[in-house]
C-alpha cells in the first residue's frame, strides 16, 4: 500500500538549519500528484502532505487522471537518469518532476523546495540533474562509549553524539531521521556511525550489537541514506577470537565473510565498511607482512556478494618519527605506500584519501595521491568538523577550499580531469553533534550544507552554494530586511577561511597548533615530537625543502606541470611556499613583499578582519532570531580572542627569531 511516511518531528529547541516550515510554503498552497511505489516516494509523498496540511494545498497520490495539477512527481522508466538523477521541467502551469525512482525523486522534490515560488512561476525549461560523485558520504567519528581523551565524538565540537552515549544507542530515532532529512536535502546519501579509531565497545558494532547499527539504518533509510560501520582490521581476532587477522588466512577471510553475511541479514541495504589501518596505532596487514592492497581486498570479497564497498583510507605514515631524521617526510607517505599499489585493489574497494598529503591543515596541497592511482576507485575525505580550522568557536566557511581541491586538475592546469570528475566519493567527517544547532557554531551548517552539494556539482561555485543556503535558513519573508541580512551572512562567511589562514600559520607551513587538542597558537608545540610536522623556523628563514633537487622529493611525486611548478622557488604559489621551499625570511613573495612581512602584515589584517565581521555580525540582531544571534555573538568574542592570540604568538615569534622590525612600525610583543 502506498502511504505518505509524514516527516520527523522536530525534537523541542532543535534548529531546523536549512529545513524551517517556511521554505515549504510554496509546496504547500499547491496541488501536486505524486505517482510512484516505494518507500522514498512515500517519503516525498509525506514531505508534500505535511507542507500541504500547514499551507492549505492538496496532494493527490497515483491519479490516472490529468487533473490541472501544478506539481507532479513522477516516478517512470528513465534509465538515464539512474538511481538518484531526475529532470526537473515547468509547462502549461505545470512543474514535473521525473525521476527512475524514490531516490531521484527525493533529491527532485527538494530542488523544488530550493527554487522556491520560482518552481511555479513562468516556464522552466527541461533541467537534468545526476550527482557525479555517486558516493557522497559524511563520516562520524563518534564513539560509542566516552574515550578517556578524546571524549563522545573525536574531533567532535557540537555536543555529544546523535547516536551514542556513554557507551549505549541513544535510540532518539526522531531526531535521526531529522537528521536525515536535511542529509538528503542537501544530497548526502551515506552516513558512518562510528569513529575510524575503532575501540573496543565500538568493535562489537560489526557482531552482538550490530542491532543497534540496523536501528539507526532505518532511521536514515526513509530519506535515501545507506548507513556504514567503521571496523577494525583485528576483528577476527578481538572479536572471533582467531588467532589472527592475516588476510591471507583462509579462517580469517571464512570470518569475515560470514561476519558480513550476518550484517547484511540485519541491514540488507548496509553500505560497507571503513578502515583506518596501520594507521595512528590501528591494527593492519602490515602486521603480517601483507600490502594494504591484501587487507582491502579481503574485506572486498566479503562484502562483494552483498553490494557493499569497503571503503579503505590512505592515511598512512610514522606517527613515531624521530624529528632529527630529516629523509622522513610525512607529506610523501601515502603516495609511497599506494601508488605502487594501482590496479591491485577490488573492484569494490575505494581508496578514501585526505584532501591534502599532511592532515587537513587550513593551507596544504593537493594530495598527489589522487592523481597516482589511475586504475583505482578514489573517495575524496575533507574535513567538516573544524578540527584545524577554529573549531566550530571560528567562523570559517570551507567551500572555497573544498572547491579548488574538486576543481584541481592532477595532469596540469591544461589537461586530464580534475579531482571532482575522478573521485567516485566524496567523504566529509561529520561536524554534527546534539547541539541543538547541530554544529555548534550555528554558521558551520554552512559547511555541512556546502560539502552534500558540491557531492552533486563539484565545479559549481561555491558562493552560489553559500546563497543557496542563506535562502533556505534564512527565508526571505521570515525577515524584516531580507536583502541586509543576505549581504550581512555573505560579508562574515564568504572570506572567512582566508581570513582564519592569515590569523593563523602562514604560507602552508601548517601545524603550529598546540599539541594534543590543536585548538589555538602554539609555533614550537609539535617541532621536536614524532608526529612528522615541522617547520624547521630558525635565525634566517623558515619551511620545509620538499623539492627533488635538495628536498625530500615530495614535489616530484606530482605529475610534470605540477612537480615543476612547486619545485622551483620562482613558480611556486605564494600560498604553499612554506609547504615545498625553505626560504630566508627577505626571500620576496611575488606579491612583491618579504615572507616576514607577509607573515606580519596578513597577521594584523586577519584580526582586523575578524573585528570587521563581528561589528557586520553585530548589525544583523535586528534580523537574526536571538537565540542564533546570541550564539553566534559569543563565538565572535571567543574567535577574536584567539585570533589576538595568534596573531601576538606567530609576529612576536618571527620578529624574535628574526630579529627584522615590521616596516609599518606596528607593536609586536
Ligand atoms: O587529524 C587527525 C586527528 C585524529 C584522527 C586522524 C584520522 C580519527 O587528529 O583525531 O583520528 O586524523 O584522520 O584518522
Amino acid at each position: 500500500m502506498s502511504r505518505p511516511e509524514p516527516p520527523p518531528v522536530l525534537p523541542e529547541g532543535v534548529d531546523p538549519a536549512w529545513l524551517p516550515p517556511e521554505v515549504f510554503r510554496p509546496l504547500g498552497r499547491r496541488r501536486t500528484l505524486v505517482r510512484g511505489h516505494g518507500p522514498l516516494v512515500d517519503t516525498a509523498h509525506g514531505e508534500v502532505a505535511a507542507a500541504c496540511a500547514r499551507f492549505g494545498g492538496e496532494v493527490v497520490r497515483d491519479a490516472r487522471a490529468a487533473a490541472p495539477y501544478d506539481l507532479v512527481l513522477d516516478v517512470t522508466d528513465a534509465p538515464d537518469l539512474g538511481d538518484e538523477g531526475f529532470t526537473c521541467v515547468r509547462r502549461d502551469g505545470t512543474t514535473t518532476v521525473t525521476a527512475a525512482g524514490g531516490r531521484g525523486l527525493l533529491y527532485g522534490l527538494f530542488h523544488v523546495v530550493r527554487l522556491g515560488e520560482d518552481a511555479f512561476g513562468s516556464e522552466r525549461p527541461l533541467e537534468t540533474h545526476r550527482p557525479a560523485v555517486a558516493l557522497r558520504a559524511l563520516d562520524h567519528w563518534d564513539n560509542v562509549a566516552v574515550h578517556p581523551v578524546m571524549g563522545q565524538v573525536e574531533r567532535g565540537y557540537a555536543g555529544g553524539s546523535l547516536f551514542w552515549r556513554d557507551g549505549e544507542a541513544r535510540g532518539e530515532t526522531e531526531r535521526v531521521r531529522a537528521y536525515g532529512r536535511l542529509l538528503a536535502a542537501c544530497g548526502i546519501n551515506a552516513v558512518t556511525v562510528n569513529n575510524v579509531n575503532v575501540h573496543a565497545t565500538e568493535a562489537r558494532l560489526l557482531t552482538d550489537r550490530i542491532g543497534e547499527v540496523a536501528a539507526l539504518a532505518d532511521a536514515l533509510r526513509p530519506y535515501g541514506i545507506r548507513t556504514h560501520l567503521s571496523v577494525t582490521f583485528a576483528a577476527p581476532v578481538v572479536l572471533g577470537g582467531l588467532p589472527t587477522a592475516d588476510p591471507l588466512d583462509e579462517g580469517v577471510r571464512r570470518w569475515w565473510a560470514a561476519t558480513a553475511a550476518r550484517v547484511y541479514e540485519v541491514i540488507g541495504d548496509f553500505g560497507g565498511f571503513v578502515v583506518k589501518a596501520d594507521s595512528e596505532g590501528q591494527p593492519g596487514p602490515f602486521t603480517y607482512g601483507r600490502t594494504h592492497a591484501d587487507g582491502a581486498n579481503m574485506l572486498a570479497a566479503a562484502l562483494a556478494p552483498h553490494g557493499g564497498t569497503v571503503r579503505w583510507r590512505a592515511f598512512v605514515y610514522n606517527h613515531r618519527q624521530d624529528w632529527r631524521d630529516r629523509s622522513t617526510d610525512r607529506a610523501r607517505a601515502a603516495y609511497d605506500h599506494f601508488a605502487p599499489l594501482d590496479g591491485e585493489f577490488a573492484e569494490n574497494a575505494v581508496l578514501q584519501v585526505k584532501h591534502g598529503p599532511v592532515d587537513f591543515q587550513a593551507r596544504e596541497p593537493v594530495s598527489p595521491v589522487l592523481g597516482a592511482l589511475p586504475r583505482t576507485r578514489l573517495a575524496l575525505e575533507v574535513q567538516a568538523t573544524q578540527e584545524y580550522t577554529g573549531q566550530q568557536r571560528h567562523v570559517c566557511w570551507l567551500g572555497p577550499m573544498w572547491s579548488e581541491v574538486l576543481r584541481f586538475r592532477p595532469d596540469g592546469e591544461d589537461g586530464g580531469p580534475g579531482v571532482g570528475d575522478l573521485a567516485g566519493g566524496l567523504v566529509a567527517v561529520s561536524n554534527v553533534g546534539d547541539d541543538p544547532f547541530w554544529t555548534g557554531h550555528p554558521l558551520a551548517q554552512a559547511n555541512l550544507y556546502t560539502v552534500g552539494r558540491l557531492g552533486w556539482r563539484p565545479d559549481t561555485d561555491p558562493h552560489d552554494l553559500l546563497d543557496e543556503w542563506i535562502r533556505l535558513t534564512f527565508p526571505a519573508g521570515a525577515s524584516a530586511d531580507p536583502g541586509r541580512l543576505r549581504e550581512g551572512l555573505r560579508a562574515v562567511l564568504h572570506g572567512s577561511w582566508r581570513t582564519y589562514e592569515k590569523y593563523t600559520a602562514p604560507l602552508g607551513v601548517g601545524f603550529m597548533v598546540q599539541p594534543g587538542h590543536h585548538y589555538g597558537p602554539s609555533v614550537d608545540g609539535y617541532e621536536y615530537s614524532p608526529w612528522g610536522t615541522y617547520h624547521f623556523a630558525d635565525r634566517d628563514g623558515i619551511g620545509v625543502d620538499r623539492t627533488a633537487a635538495t628536498g625530500t622529493g615530495y614535489a616530484a611525486q606530482y605529475a610534470k606541470p605540477w612537480a615543476e611548478l612547486y619545485e622551483s622557488v620562482r613558480t611556486c604559489p605564494d600560498e604553499l611556499l612554506l609547504f615545498f621551499h625553505h626560504v630566508p625570511y627577505g626571500h620576496v613573495l611575488h606579491s612583491g613583499t618579504t615572507v616576514i612581512q607577509h607573515i606580519y602584515d596578513t597577521h594584523f589584517a586577519g584580526v582586523a578582519e575578524v573585528e570587521e565581521a563581528r561589528r557586520v555580525w553585530d548589525s544583523l540582531a535586528d534580523l537574526v532570531a536571538p537565540a542564533r544571534h546570541e550564539r553566534v555573538a559569543e563565538r565572535y568574542e571567543e574567535q577574536l580572542r584567539c585570533a589576538r592570540e595568534w596573531r601576538d604568538q606567530i609576529n612576536s615569534y618571527f620578529f624574535r627569531k628574526s630579529g627584522v622590525p615590521d616596516a609599518r612600525g606596528r607593536h609586536i610583543h
